[in-house]
C-alpha cells in the first residue's frame, strides 16, 4: 500500500469547512487505500503564540473531531506530533540544508509575519515549512492530502527530500501533493476571493464544524454574493455563488451541473436557504460524535498514545537512517 501522511493544526476550537473539504475528508477516504498516518500538529501550533491550557484543550478537540468525521484508529495511525520526538529532530537536520532565501520565499510566512509584524514573528514561524517537511519525510509518504494553500510547502518538502538524497544517498521518498481540485480552496463567505481561514477570516466568513448550527445557517444566508440573479458556476465572475455551489456539491455528492440545473430560475435566497439546511444536517452528527469522544478523555488519550507508538515505529527507523547518512556517530 502506498503511504500517506497529513497534519492539522490545533489552533482553533473547531475545524472549519475549508479544513474539512480541502483536506480531512480526503484523509478519511485515503485510510481505505493507503497506509495512512495523520497527526495533530501541536508543535506547529506554538509558532504564533498560544496559551498552554487552550492548546491542551484544542489538541483533544482536534483529535475528537478527526475521529468524529470518520478517521478510524483501526484503519489509520492517528497521533499527536509532540508525542513523536523524531519530528523536531529531523527538522533540525533539514533546517541545515534549507537556504535562508528559500525559506524566505514561502508566501504563508510572508503573509503571517506581515500580519504579526516582521519583528515579532517567531523563528519558529519562519522554519514551520521545514518542520512540515520532517513530518512528511519521516514516514516516507508517497502522498500528502492538503488544500491548495499548502502546494508551495509541499514543493519545498520535495526539494529538501531530493537535496538530502543527492547529498547523502537515497534516504527519503519524494512525496506528491494530493490536492482535490474541486474543493482545494473553499473561500471566505464574506470575501469569496480569499480562502476560508482560521486566522484571517472574520467570524461571519467561516463555518466552524462545532459552532451552533443555527449560527452556520445564518452565516450562509448572509454570505456575500454577486450582483446579478442567475445561479451559474462561474468562479471568476461569481466567486460567492461558485463557493456556495462547491460546498453544496461536496456535502451532498450532487454534481455542480445538476445543482445549477435544478436551481434554474430560482434566486440566490433559495440556494442559500437549502444549503443552510444541508450544512446543519451535516454538522449535527459530527458534533454529537465529537462530544462523545470528548466525554472520555482518558480513552481518547489512550488512542493517541497507541497512535504515537505506531508512528514511532516508522519515524525512529527513518531518523536513524538519516542520522547515519549524515555522519552522526551512533551512540555506543
Ligand atoms: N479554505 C480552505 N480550503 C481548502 N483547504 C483548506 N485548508 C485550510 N484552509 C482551507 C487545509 O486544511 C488543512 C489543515 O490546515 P492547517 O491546520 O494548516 O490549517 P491552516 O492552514 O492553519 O488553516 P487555516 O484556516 O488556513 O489557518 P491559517 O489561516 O491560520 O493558516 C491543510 O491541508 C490546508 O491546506
Amino acid at each position: 500500500r502506498p503511504r500517506v501522511l497529513s497534519g492539522i493544526q490545533p489552533t482553533a476550537d473547531s475545524f472549519h469547512l475549508g479544513n474539512y473539504l480541502g483536506a480531512v475528508r480526503n484523509w478519511v477516504t485515503m485510510q481505505e487505500t493507503h497506509d495512512a498516518f495523520y497527526c495533530v500538529v501541536d508543535l506547529h501550533a506554538i509558532t504564533a503564540g498560544h496559551e498552554p491550557e487552550v492548546l491542551r484543550r484544542r489538541v483533544r478537540v482536534s483529535a475528537a473531531q478527526l475521529l468524529a468525521v470518520g478517521l478510524d484508529p483501526e484503519r489509520c495511525t492517528l497521533f499527536v506530533q509532540s508525542h513523536v520526538p523524531e519530528h523536531p529532530q529531523l527538522a533540525w537536520v533539514l533546517n541545515c540544508i534549507t537556504g535562508f532565501g528559500e525559506a524566505s520565499r514561502m508566501t504563508q510566512f510572508k503573509d503571517k509575519s506581515a500580519r504579526q509584524g516582521t519583528e515579532r514573528a517567531s523563528v519558529g514561524l519562519f522554519t514551520y515549512p521545514v518542520l512540515q517537511a520532517a513530518d512528511i519525510l519521516l514516514y516516507q509518504a508517497d502522498a500528502v492530502p492538503v488544500g491548495e494553500d499548502q502546494r508551495q510547502h509541499l514543493e519545498l518538502t520535495r526539494d529538501l527530500a531530493q537535496r538530502f538524497n543527492s547529498l547523502y544517498g537515497p534516504t527519503f521518498t519524494v512525496p506528491a501533493p494530493h490536492i482535490v481540485r474541486d474543493t482545494a480552496k473553499i473561500t471566505d463567505l464574506q470575501d469569496p476571493t480569499a480562502k476560508m481561514s482560521k486566522s484571517a477570516s472574520s467570524p461571519a466568513g467561516i463555518i466552524e464544524l462545532l459552532e451552533e448550527p443555527a449560527k452556520s445557517a445564518k452565516k450562509i444566508r448572509s454570505a456575500v454574493t454577486d450582483t446579478g440573479r442567475e445561479i451559474i458556476f462561474d468562479p471568476e465572475n461569481k466567486p460567492g455563488i461558485a463557493n456556495l455551489l462547491t460546498i453544496y456539491a461536496a456535502l451532498t455528492g450532487r454534481g455542480i451541473d445538476n445543482l445549477v440545473e435544478s436551481y434554474a430560475g430560482a434566486g440566490y435566497g433559495d440556494l442559500k436557504k437549502d444549503l443552510a439546511e444541508v450544512v446543519v444536517e451535516f454538522v449535527r452528527p459530527i458534533q454529537e460524535r465529537t462530544r462523545t469522544f470528548l466525554d472520555d478523555p482518558a480513552q481518547l488519550d489512550k488512542l493517541l498514545a497507541i497512535g504515537a507508538e505506531k508512528a514511532r515505529g516508522v519515524s525512529s527507523a527513518t531518523l536513524r537512517t538519516a542520522y547515519d547518512r549524515i555522519g552522526f556517530l551512533a551512540p555506543a
